[in-house]
């Protein structure tokens, strides 16, 4: 198919891919629905279903699109996007969709479970909501007075978390993790941005306006198995506009496949590629004058520092062709300032260098003059935020002589790094850590390396975590709390900062099942056991409508206006009086902080070591039918999509004897083997890698559809390196190789490896 046909099919929703698949088996009506009600309220406008409809937010992923949920007789039908929402409109991807599912997953947990078996094994007894909870907070208060407040630790991901994250900083522990999304997922690129353009260009939202974009250039960011619908929308709105696309990844990613310039690069080397581009502009007097002399600080040591990176220097260390990375940024170039280098989101993968590659784009974005224009990198608009839901918690955070949180000098922003976290727990030093809390995170799943965990889990006197569905996490607990999928609760409001900025909340679609209870409720719960003066409020919507007064809001009033309302937004910069947030005011190109804590100022390749013999790399991405391990038991999804397949290069493939379909166990450089996963054989990808989508490979039985389907990346990974920066932990750094009917196969080494790029030691793990 032609590009531009391609491109022409897609934009009839890349987003939705899933859900017209899912529409072939009659399971919905088209993802555009004309029977969307505008201005839908939680009073209950009957909709083209003859259904209720409420206004709400997803959170099958953490792009929280606004939503619609359809009531009829009491069961909630249907999810569409809330046309009142600027960003997704009446649309919503294949995972959105399928919510409907995980509110009646019959493998949901049901009712507080008390552990009776041994730690692991999957065996509970049903006990009460007040038991449970008496439980958490007399363990919570034993383990306080024995070992003092930091041996109390909380791993949290997602809105349901935050309330609890209050209750354990009140406890005066320095030990939550603030979401380990920034220590397993954004951190490098949230650290990159913050010191050079001063602003968190990409977190849970990504600054990016690639609608407007007249280029895109894609660094590994897979968009279209990488699913955000607005952000999805976006891009395929600049592409269609005519934009230029420039796409960088070992393998042949969905955006590959649109691609005008694809470089095919070796893992783990782009801030060779990326120096080398910086230099090239440089030279050549392609960057934008006026904006480096105006608007940036440390040109002078950057031209200095970037001059020895060639073409020639790069092409070797990539495995490109010096011609091909040439027309990359000579096309990327032209169209400056409108050009989208796109920031990046998942980040943590080789541990030193993740920052550096980061910051060579924020670096590239900035010569391009792309900073605040239309096409470039734009600025939030705030929304003025409501008050904050707690209701005045004291934190007493303590300060221990040695801090966990000061490890690394740039972790202490969002917490404690997880992988220090479990280190002490498995060592007992700096101090001891003896409870942990777990909610809305999957850790044996997403943390490296899941083995060090489980063993961290074993020395622990007590573990509880909050969760709807029975995975690996939940197994390991001692108490499990029943919480309510987002289509059954309130949350905290929510504001959006990007083109058009709205203020919207999350509210129960539905009621909860069976004894669930909402994360509030049971923050509320906790405090008044723990006599704290925070969450005072009874009902979630006192607290809302608390919150909403200083904006002259209530909840009515909000639903009233179809449960969203939207502001003016400035994306777009004044030139004349630019002031960054940065200490200079200046975007900068030499990071003098960075400089102060003894790490780079300016990127630096720093090669990550290369397969051992015998062994490729083992890379993972997304999939638009699934959100990591969150979504593997839902049942219109697994039906759908219920396993992975391993990537493996064609060429590899025929020298092994392994052909496509073909069912292999994969097994990493410390003898971890995954389940049976099949085989993908493909030109797609490099020999020197092969590639999991992520999530699958659940080893718990209690996910009656999940477990055991596919094979786990996860599983897989035991080496991980931290980041200099944050303390956050590398994933791509796992060597792997195939075992097919018992015979182990040894992968050859088809591309040479050049002299700059060490080889990893196996003796280095366990
Ligand atoms: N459907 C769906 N969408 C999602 C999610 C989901 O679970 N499901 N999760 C969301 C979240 S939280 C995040 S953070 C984002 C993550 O999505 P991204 O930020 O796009 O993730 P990346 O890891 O950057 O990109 C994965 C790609 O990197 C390539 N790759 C591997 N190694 C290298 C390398 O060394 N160099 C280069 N250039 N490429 C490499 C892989 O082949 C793959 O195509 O996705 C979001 N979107
Ligand atoms: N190996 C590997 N590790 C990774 C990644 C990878 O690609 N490969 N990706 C990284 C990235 S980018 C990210 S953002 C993180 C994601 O990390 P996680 O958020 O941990 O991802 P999930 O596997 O979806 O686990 C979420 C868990 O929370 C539960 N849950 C979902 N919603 C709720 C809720 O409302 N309340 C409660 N109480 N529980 C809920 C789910 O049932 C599930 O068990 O993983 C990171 N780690
Ligand atoms: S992108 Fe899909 S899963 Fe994520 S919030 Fe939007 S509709 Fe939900
Ligand atoms: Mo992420």
């Amino acid at each position: 198919m032609k590009r531009r046909e391609f491109i022409k099919l897609s934009a009839a929703g890349c987003a939705a891919l899933g859900a017209m698949e899912l529409q072939g088996r009659g399971l919905f009506r088209p993802a555009v629905a004309s029977g969307a009600t505008a201005g839908a309220t939680s009073q209950g406008l009957p909709g083209s279903l003859g259904a209720k409809e409420i206004s709400s937010v997803c959170e099958m992923c953490f792009w929280r699109c606004p939503i619609i949920g359809k009531v009829k007789d009491g069961k909630l039908v249907k999810i569409e996007g809330n046309p009142k929402s600027p960003s997704n409109g009446v649309k919503v991807c294949a995972r959105g969709n399928s919510g409907v599912q995980l509110v009646y997953d019959p493998d949901r947990v049901k009712y507080p479970m008390k552990r009776v078996g041994a730690r692991g094994e999957g065996k509970w007894a049903k006990i009460s909501w007040d038991e449970a909870l008496d439980e958490i907070v007399h363990n919570m208060q034993n383990v306080k007075k024995k070992y003092g407040p930091n041996a109390l630790a909380y791993f949290d991901h997602g809105a349901s978390a935050e309330f609890m994250r209050d209750i354990f900083k009140a406890t005066g522990t320095e030990n939550y993790t603030n979401e380990p999304a920034f220590f397993q997922c954004v951190g490098p690129v949230a650290i990159a941005y913050l010191n050079t353009a001063g602003y968190l260009v990409s977190g849970t939202r990504q600054y990016i306006d690639m609608g407007n974009a007249k280029a895109i250039l894609l660094v590994a960011s897979h968009i279209g198995e990488n699913i955000h619908v607005s952000h999805v929308q976006e891009y395929m709105k600049g592409l269609e506009s005519g934009a230029k696309l420039v796409v960088v990844d070992p393998r042949f990613s969905a955006p590959a496949n649109k691609a005008d310039i694809y470089l095919p690069i070796r893992p783990g080397t782009d801030t060779a590629l990326l120096l080398s581009w910086i230099n090239y502009v440089i030279q050549n007097n392609l960057y934008d004058k006026e904006f480096v002399k105006n608007h940036c600080e440390g040109f002078d040591k950057l031209k200095e520092s970037v001059k020895p990176y060639t073409f020639q220097w790069a092409a070797k260390i990539c495995d490109l062709k010096p011609e091909d990375m040439k027309k990359a940024i000579d096309l990327l170039a032209k169209t400056r300032p409108h050009v989208a280098i796109h920031p990046g989101r998942h980040a943590t993968w080789y541990g030193r260098g993740d920052v550096g590659r980061h910051q060579a784009l924020s670096i590239l974005t900035a010569l391009f003059g792309a900073v605040g224009v239309p096409g470039g990198i734009y600025f939030p608009t705030p929304v003025k935020k409501p008050k904050a839901a707690n209701m005045g918690i004291e934190v007493k955070e303590s300060e221990p002589p040695v801090s966990l949180k000061t490890t690394y000098p740039y972790a202490s922003m969002l917490g404690t790094p997880t992988a220090e976290i479990i280190k002490a727990t498995i060592t007992g030093k700096p101090y001891p850590i003896k409870l942990w809390g777990i909610n809305g995170v999957n850790i044996l799943q997403t943390i490296p390396n899941p083995y060090d965990t489980m063993d961290a889990i074993k020395k622990l006197d007590f573990i509880f975590c909050s969760e709807m569905l029975p995975g690996e996490t939940a197994i390991w607990s001692d108490i499990i709390l029943p919480d309510t999928p987002y289509l059954e609760r309130y949350d905290a409001i929510y504001t959006y900062e990007g083109l058009t900025p709205y203020m919207t909340v999350r509210q129960p679609v539905v009621p909860p099942l069976f004894e669930a209870k909402s994360p509030y409720w049971v923050s509320h719960q906790l405090a008044k056991k723990f006599n704290l003066s925070c969450f005072p409020y009874e009902k979630e919507q006192d607290y809302l409508n608390i919150q909403l007064k200083p904006m002259n809001l209530t909840l009515d009033k909000l639903n009233a206006q179809g449960g969203l309302i939207t502001f003016p937004a400035k994306p777009y910069r004044d030139s004349k009086d630019l002031k960054l947030p940065t200490d200079s005011g200046k975007y900068e190109l030499y990071v003098e902080d960075f400089a102060k804590n003894k790490l780079d100022p300016m990127p630096k390749f720093i090669a990550t070591p290369a397969a051992p013999v015998g062994y490729v790399r083992l890379v993972y991405g997304r999939m638009p039918m699934h959100t990591f391990s969150r979504t593997m038991n839902n049942l219109w999804l697994h039906n759908e999509c219920p396993e992975n397949e391993l990537w493996l290069n064609d060429e590899v493939a025929s020298k092994i004897g392994v052909k496509d379909g073909d069912t292999v166990v994969i097994e990493n450089h410390a003898g971890k083997q995954s389940y049976p996963v099949k085989v993908k054989v493909t030109p797609g990808i490099r020999p020197d890698a092969v590639y999991l989508p992520h999530g699958f490979g659940s080893t718990s039985p209690l996910l009656t559809k999940a477990y055991k389907k596919g094979a786990s990346d996860e599983f897989l990974i035991t080496n991980y390196e931290a980041d200099p920066f944050m303390g956050a932990s590398s994933h791509r750094t796992d060597f792997v190789r195939l075992i097919k009917d018992g015979k182990t196969l040894n992968i050859p080494e088809i591309k040479p490896l050049p002299p700059d790029i060490p080889r990893f030691e196996m003796k280095k793990t366990a």
